[in-house]
């Protein structure tokens, strides 16, 4: 009962409306907020007790992300075996996220499927710019993405920019190539193809790529291993011990840059989060800690240890930096 401004005494007004059966009125202000608080009280009344329903989340969150039309909600369907989420030949069918529980053999799985996020026309701004946030949203609660690409089209300036939210959200990513039913193969097609997509794709090129349809279901069965492997590689801690033997062992193979007669100095290395694998390196010189250098570490880690399908970081400390 709203806009019961008065304080003190009751407002005898609110005895009218037990007249209606509800139950007890609250009388609240919305404007000076009084009674808000036994409203709050009244709601949380309804909740389950703290603790129940908090049980280990143990499922991964899959997102299935990629431009419209390029089939993620009849992968979602698929992969559920029955029609969940609507599919159609219209771009820009879904437009909220839909998350769907799933468990198999291979584990529990929450699928969620997103709106497409499309090419900016003057009309669709707005649209565009929610299914982008939802995406992104998505993106955000997911443990893996699966980077859905049509493989009529290849990569698109589109596909370039969705694969680079996940990257940039730190996600493990699986690239699928849907619509692979609708490719006239030859011999080597696939591997052109995966090329292509390697080059189109460089930034992400620890994401493996898959050949799928969503329509015929060859190889969808394969994307649950997949998703376990690369949830998995984003999991992985590696010990200090072993990461200073490749740091070692890399920088024998390769000698730090040099600049104006100092060399890079690099003292030790850790590896301080998961998901994604984050590691800090402690050195003298940020300054000559070139890019290339840390590409090259990184390689270096990568062909190690793996971390297949998970981008790393990888933080530079140099002498005096704060804790
Ligand atoms: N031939 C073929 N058609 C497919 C495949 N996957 C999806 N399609 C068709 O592509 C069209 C779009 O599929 P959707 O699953 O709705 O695509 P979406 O990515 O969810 O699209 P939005 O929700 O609009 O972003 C439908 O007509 C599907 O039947 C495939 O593997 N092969
Ligand atoms: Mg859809």
């Amino acid at each position: 009962m709203n806009k019961a401004d008065s304080t003190g005494a009751t407002d005898p007004a609110v005895y009218e409306f037990y007249s209606l059966g509800l139950g007890d009125p609250i009388p609240v202000s919305a404007v000076h907020g009084h009674g808000t608080g036994d409203l709050l009280d009244e709601c949380l009344r309804y909740f389950p007790p703290a603790g129940e329903n908090e049980e280990e989340d143990d499922s991964i969150k899959v997102a299935v992300i990629g431009k419209p039309n390029v089939g993620k909600s009849s992968l979602v369907n698929r992969i559920l075996g029955q029609k969940r989420v609507i599919v159609s030949n219209v771009a820009g069918t879904t437009r909220d996220a839909v998350d769907t529980m799933f468990e198999n053999g291979q584990g529990k799985y929450v699928f969620i499927d997103t709106a497409g996020i499309r090419r900016k026309s003057k009309v669709e701004e707005r649209v565009e710019k929610f299914s982008v946030m939802r995406a992104q949203l998505a993106i955000e609660r997911a443990d893996v993405c699966l980077i859905m690409i049509d493989a009529r089209d290849g990569v698109t300036e589109q596909d370039t920019k969705i694969a680079g939210l996940a990257h940039e959200a730190g996600k493990a990513s699986i690239i699928v190539v849907n619509k692979w039913d609708l490719v006239d193969k030859e011999t080597g097609t696939m591997e052109h193809m995966r090329k292509d997509i390697m080059r189109d794709l460089s930034f992400m090129s620890y994401a493996p790529i898959v050949f799928i349809s969503a329509l015929t279901g060859q190889r969808t069965d394969r994307l649950f291993e997949l998703i376990n492997f690369v949830n998995d590689q984003s999991n992985m801690r590696i010990t200090t011990g072993m990461l200073n033997n490749v740091l070692a062992d890399a920088q024998a193979r390769v000698q730090p840059p040099t600049d104006k007669g100092r060399r890079l100095k690099i003292y030790y290395m850790t590896q301080t989060g998961i998901k994604p694998p984050c590691f800090v390196i402690f050195c003298n010189s940020r300054e000559l800690f070139h890019f290339s250098y840390q590409r090259y570490i990184e390689n270096q880690i990568r062909a190690v240890f793996g971390l297949e399908g998970t981008p790393v970081r990888i933080v530079i400390r140099q002498k005096g930096d704060k804790e």
